[in-house]
């Protein structure tokens, strides 16, 4: 059986490894880590989440992180893995981690889109999308099936496209599950982070329009203290802006409902390293220094958000 303490963070892992080390992190971390289950995913398998909560019973808001929504991303999962491992070993020891647990509660998923990942792992390393089945092609794409302006821009309405927006808004199980979990299971949350690849940008909403909204200059100052951070770690450069703005328009992404609908100012959509020249097969030797520029950019942009 795996322990947290043997695992190979500097490698990709497969689901059945990640879900593991979910379970034993929350076994090891007890009682401040627990595992949450979001729902099962269209083939049937689970969408694990851990909570992080510390001790003391001062009231906190929450913070949401999650990868793997896009299936051939990997370094989103090794990422927020590297991250979770790292504040979990070193919240004692590192005052930058402790400060993390003071601040908020961490609900964290490693892999929101399960089917897809593993498919990525057995038959089609560039697989984007979920595995449900509806019609002529399989799958639909999880960062335009979110209920906000669901369908309107740079999304497609044809199955067979990797920018399928489904049959109608939250038609996945994975999708509706983690905005349910957020709506039902939790309260407060003012942080939400949805990492993907490849490009190295640190984006808020809109993803639906050019147009920027009420919040957009503080969620942007955040942005950038994240991006100068992070940059301070080995030097790479993030830019930072809106969706819309600094990569393309899409509706229906992940960012723009938590924001809208959810009520989480805070909310970002993040594209890892790099800027292409490995684009989604980014080498694993590049996994731990991607997690702590990454994760040094977090402890700024929780920072920021806990003074504002
Ligand atoms: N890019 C994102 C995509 O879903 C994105 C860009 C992110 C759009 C967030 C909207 C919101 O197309 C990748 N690489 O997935
Ligand atoms: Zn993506």
């Amino acid at each position: 059986v795996m322990q947290g303490d043997d695992f190979n963070y500097g490698k990709y892992h497969t689901l059945k490894e990640i879900n593991d080390w979910v379970q034993s992190m929350a076994m090891k971390y007890k009682p401040i880590t627990t595992i949450f289950n979001i729902a099962n995913s269209y083939e049937g398998r689970p969408i694990l989440g851990l909570k992080i909560s510390s001790q003391s019973e001062i009231e906190r808001k929450g913070f949401w992180i999650e990868g793997g929504i896009h299936a051939r991303e990997w370094i989103a999962p090794a990422t927020v893995i590297y991250m979770v491992g790292y504040i979990l070993d070193h919240y004692k020891s590192d005052p930058e981690m402790n400060s993390l647990l003071d601040m908020f509660d961490w609900y964290i998923v490693p892999v929101v889109n399960p089917d897809g990942y593993e498919y990525t792992w057995s038959k089609d390393r560039m697989w984007r999308k979920t595995r449900s089945r509806r019609g002529a092609c399989i799958g639909v794409d999880p960062n335009r099936n979110w209920d906000m302006e669901w369908c309107k821009s740079e999304a497609s309405k044809d199955p067979c496209t990797d920018v399928y927006c489904g049959p109608y808004a939250f038609s996945e199980v994975e999708v509706k599950g983690v905005a349910d979990y957020i709506m039902t299971q939790t309260k407060n949350i003012t942080g939400f982070i949805d990492f993907h690849s490849y490009s190295q940008l640190w984006m808020t909403p809109w993803g639906y329009t050019k147009e920027l909204p009420p919040d957009f200059k503080q969620q942007d100052e955040g942005a950038m203290k994240t991006c100068a951070a992070l940059q301070r770690v080995s030097g790479t450069k993030y830019k930072h802006g809106s969706i819309a703005n600094i990569i393309y328009k899409a509706s229906g992404s992940s960012a723009d409902w938590t924001y809208a609908k959810a009520g989480i100012k805070y909310s970002y959509a993040v594209e890892l390293r790099d800027t292409g020249k490995y684009g989604f097969l980014l080498p694993s030797d590049q996994i731990i220094s991607s997690g702590e520029e990454t994760l040094r950019g977090l402890v700024a942009l929780a920072k920021f958000i806990y003074n504002n």
